[in-house]
């Protein structure tokens, strides 16, 4: 049996007696690993240790935390195809995609390290005389930070970078699907010169981890990625007791083709953001919104695609499209799959695959002859499914794109300027892409969405700072 992957608590690798089983979906036979299941006593300790060492750390020079950062990101992006391996074994993304977000998050915590340096504050002459206004930056105490299983490592490192390099401290708890990542960034943090206290690590449900950071009064903020219904309780109890909460929720992300689009880019487009990475991205494209000109041409050229894919396990390089993260997650698929089929839509593909080893494979399925009240339409699937929805010109397309209760991203693909400009300013959403996939996003700058998908300050970029830090107004006069 597997060594037992331990909590980081204080400084200290911490046991216990449940364990969590990591499995493989490519393989389930194979546990990926066995990591300590910790409770809401554990959380609590390591609230406690994080709070001990929020003075050192928020005192600590920004020379140091730029140096146990850059550190950080040195050792990800030297061992980006372990980590990238690691990660597609235990969430089931394929092997290029696992490696470009171990990547990312080793060029994450690079850039807040030169945060670290950067952060600074305004100087203002007051309206009265021989009074100076100055506006600081400080940090906010012991951070919670609760993430999801499908970026095992990039939204744990977009979160706790820039936490730990404003002089926060933090206790996260990753998805109980994935903890191998998180506690691979553990170990990297430890050995990158961490102090003791400052990032630490409990694996375990949200029921109970996850639910002590959230009524924890000694949580002073909360940065939370995950499910729409978790996401608004856990956001309800934050504001109930006055702490800070940023959310991050589901998207039903439009991808608006024009007739006027290059075809090629269009379905390129279109089978990157609905179904790489087994389309579980907030930010794919679950609803694929055509004019009725080029609604034939593409649909064809989309399905013969689609079909190509090659379905697999994800650490086959052949594999383009990797299993689903779990057997729940399939089964909700499969669900709304059979919902579509009643609710009218035309299913194209979607059938349960079969791999070389056990694992939960799905072929993508593309449903045709849908409209915008169906509920594939409406709810977030977190699979790869996607719709096409026909209108007839581009208003109503931008209607429809509109008409969701959720706003994360939002794509077009047209060789037209006027329209281009126009989806910019009036597409409901926080990312817009004009001829790219709506998934895929850079790490230096602003990522979050509107409505119904995100809560709070932007996360990622120079805009992290809004939610690290608070601001604080001093008069000073001589
Ligand atoms: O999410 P949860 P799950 C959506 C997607 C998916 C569904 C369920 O539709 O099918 O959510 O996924 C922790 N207090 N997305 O079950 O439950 C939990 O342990 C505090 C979309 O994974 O929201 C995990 O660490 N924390 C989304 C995290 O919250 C709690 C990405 C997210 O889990 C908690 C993920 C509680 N009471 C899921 N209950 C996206 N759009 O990116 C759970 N958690």
């Amino acid at each position: 049996m597997s060594e037992l992957k331990r909590n980081l608590i204080g400084g200290e690798w911490v046991g216990s007696d449940r364990v969590i089983e990591n499995v493989n979906p490519s393989d389930t036979n194979d546990i990926v690993g066995r990591y300590a299941k910790g409770d809401a006593a554990a959380a609590r300790q390591a609230i406690d240790a994080a709070a001990d060492a929020f003075p050192g750390w928020a005192g600590a020079s920004p020379q140091k935390r730029f140096e146990v950062l850059d550190a950080a990101g040195t050792e990800i992006l030297a061992h980006a195809k372990e980590l990238g391996t690691l990660l597609s074994r235990e969430e089931g993304k394929t092997l290029a995609e696992g490696i470009g977000e171990a990547t990312r998050a080793g060029q994450i915590f690079k850039f807040f390290a030169g945060e670290a340096l950067r952060l600074g504050g305004e100087t203002l002459a007051s309206v009265r005389p021989k009074v100076d206004v100055e506006i600081l930056r400080q940090p906010l105490g012991v951070v919670g930070l609760i993430s999801p299983w499908n970026f095992p490592i990039a939204i744990p490192a977009w979160k706790t970078a820039p936490a730990l390099a404003f002089g926060n401290t933090v206790v996260i708890k990753p998805a109980e699907l994935v903890p191998g990542s998180v506690h691979a960034l553990a170990e990297i943090l430890v050995r990158a010169g961490a102090p003791k206290g400052v990032f630490n690590l409990v694996m375990g449900s949200g029921r109970e981890v996850g639910q002590a950071l959230v009524d924890s009064p000694k949580v002073k903020a909360l940065s939370f990625t995950g499910s729409v219904e978790t996401g608004r309780a856990v956001g309800a109890a934050l504001m109930a007791r006055g702490a800070r909460v940023q959310l991050e929720m589901g998207g039903k992300n439009p991808l608006v083709v024009l007739d006027d689009a290059d075809l090629k880019t269009a379905v390129e487009c279109a089978v990157n953001g609905a179904f790489f990475s087994t389309g579980q991205r907030c930010t794919a494209s679950s609803r694929l919104i055509v004019t009725k000109g080029i609604a034939a041409a593409f649909i064809e050229a989309l399905r013969a695609r689609t079909a190509a894919l090659r379905i697999g396990p994800a650490l086959d390089p052949e594999t383009e499209i990797g299993p689903v993260a779990d057997k729940s997650q399939l089964e909700k698929v499969c669900e709304y799959i059979e919902i579509g089929k009643k609710e009218g839509g035309r299913l194209h593909g979607g059938e349960r695959a079969n791999g070389p080893t056990p694992g939960y494979y799905l072929r993508p399925a593309l449903f045709t002859e849908t409209t915008s009240a169906m509920r594939i339409n409406r709810e977030e699937i977190f699979g790869p499914v996607a719709s096409v929805i026909e209108v007839k010109d581009y208003d109503e397309a931008l209607a429809v794109a509109n008409d969701t209760e959720f706003g994360l991203s939002a794509g077009i693909v047209t060789t037209s300027l006027k329209y281009a400009s126009d989806f910019k300013k009036r597409a409901e959403a926080g990312m817009v892409m004009v001829n790219l996939p709506t998934a895929g996003v850079d790490f230096h700058v602003p990522f979050g969405g509107t409505k119904g998908s995100s809560y709070g300050p932007r996360e990622q970029g120079a805009y992290a700072r809004e939610f690290y830090t608070m601001v604080k107004t001093a008069y000073v006069a001589p």
